[in-house]
């Protein structure tokens, strides 16, 4: 497929750290330009979504530690702050100047299009991490690797399943990640299912915190303002429970080991793990963010002349406040 690759000319590098300036992300090393030429580094251009939470810190932090210079890349990271328009005008950027290889974490799944299209007939082989995208052409992009969003949804509903298996009614309040995004979509999908096939368990109040800890405080708070009397916060990622504890303290309504409503959460960050450990969360579903040496296989495999798998789920496990050892957060590793 990627038989002879592109180089990033003196101008094109150029070109390349001022748009990268635009993005948002500031860390162009000096000097690209010549260090780029000099060394017949890779180039990857990576339009990550923006910073929004823990995980999605992880995940830049993964990518910059694999697509060193050392190993014979230069990285640019563009950084969207959530908006699909900078993803794409990054993309747009990035074919300008003729990078090697295209990564993606798409904000949401629609809408990508003609700006995959482009990157086709540029001959830039995408990749997309994380999140998938809806393409009307399934060559549009090479691979794709990230996580069930689903089967996560899943994991969730068997542990509320077990764990309210007495309980008549179950009154659930559900606090959405970014509305059309893969993993609010999955894990939305799960709850939905079990709610289908669970009679008594009711959502009785609902909104997007958009993956955030700022918005999740708020949504929490409207949640109380609301309907006080729920039994479980269905979260769709730890900043927000970070941020809906901050509202439950401040209300004073008790959660977790103590007794009251219980939190359920995804991604199991170290500090989503921790707040598991003190039983604050009572249940936390893994979402690995260390995608940066698995998108390094696909691209080697690519370089290598092979195919590398179209869609790749990685593993994932979830972690019960009831049985979490302290260990398994000092071993994280995000
Ligand atoms: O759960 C959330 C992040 O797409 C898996 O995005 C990712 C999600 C993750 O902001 O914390």
């Amino acid at each position: 497929m990627m038989t002879k690759m592109t180089r990033l000319t003196a101008s094109g590098l150029l070109f390349l750290a001022l748009a990268l300036v635009s993005c948002g992300d500031g860390e162009a090393p000096k000097n690209t330009e010549k260090a780029a030429n000099a060394e017949n580094l890779i180039a990857v251009g990576f339009s990550q979504i923006g910073a929004e939470s823990d995980w999605r810190r992880a995940n830049t932090k993964s990518m910059r530690e694999t697509f060193t210079r050392e190993k014979g890349y230069t990285l640019i990271v563009g950084d969207a702050q959530q908006k699909q328009e900078k993803q794409i005008a990054a993309i747009r950027d990035f074919i300008r100047t003729k990078v090697d290889y295209i990564v993606l974490a798409p904000v949401s799944e629609q809408g990508w299009d003609d700006v995959l299209k482009e990157a086709r007939s540029a001959g830039i082989p995408v990749i997309i991490v994380d999140r998938m995208v809806q393409a009307s052409n399934a060559d549009f992009f090479v691979a794709w690797v990230g996580s069930d969003f689903r089967k996560e949804g899943d994991i969730a509903v068997d542990w509320m399943e077990k764990q309210f298996k007495d309980k008549k009614e179950l009154k659930i309040a559900h606090m959405q990640g970014s509305l059309g995004s893969s993993a609010q979509i999955g894990r939305t999908e799960g709850l939905r299912d079990g709610v289908g096939r669970n009679v008594g368990w009711k959502i009785v109040v609902r909104d997007s915190g958009e993956f955030t800890q700022v918005k999740g405080k708020e949504v929490m708070e409207r949640f109380l303002s609301e309907y006080r009397d729920i039994d479980v916060l269905y979260c769709e990622n730890d900043n927000m429970a970070f941020g809906a504890i901050q509202a439950l303290d401040d209300a004073r309504v008790p959660y977790g080991t103590r007794g009251g409503l219980k939190i359920i959460s995804f991604d199991a960050t170290r500090a989503g793990l921790k707040e598991t450990f003190a039983g604050n969360i009572s249940y936390n579903v893994e979402c690995n963010p260390l995608h940066g040496p698995r998108v390094e296989k696909i691209i080697q495999q690519l370089r290598d002349g092979k195919k590398p798998n179209k869609i790749a789920y990685v593993d994932e496990t979830a972690f019960d406040a009831a049985t979490i050892a302290k260990e398994e957060i000092d071993s994280r590793a995000y």
